[in-house]
């Protein structure tokens, strides 16, 4: 509507989000082990980082053969609950399953 506005004294009102935007990426990492089943891996990746089987079935075996594979990037927030997700889910199933978290 003409005339209508959003400041008042000529102040340009800036910012209309209340959270800042970090453009930071990070990686959340999942950490090979020797007890942890791969079922469990997979279930996880499916649900936790929303893979497609085919996908986790990759990732899981990546990570079983080389260590440590990239199960997902994401900004920090997200990275760290899906990095707590992982560990209470382990924590819950009795494995020792562990995911950790880099910048990207
Ligand atoms: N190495 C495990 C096994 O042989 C499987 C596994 C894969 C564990 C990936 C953890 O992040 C992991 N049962």
């Amino acid at each position: 509507m003409a005339g209508r506005q959003d400041q008042t004294d000529g102040a340009v009102k800036e910012r209309v989000d209340t959270k800042k935007q970090d453009p930071t990426l990070y990686k959340v990492v999942l950490l090979n082990d020797d007890y942890t089943q791969m079922d469990f891996v997979l279930h996880v990746l499916e649900t936790v980082f929303q893979k497609s089987p085919a996908e986790a079935y990759r990732i899981m075996m990546h990570v079983h053969l080389n260590g440590r594979g990239i199960a997902g990037v994401y900004p920090w927030e997200v990275a760290e609950t899906k990095a707590d997700t992982v560990a209470s889910l382990a924590a819950e199933a009795g494995f020792p399953l562990r995911a950790t978290i880099e910048e990207a």
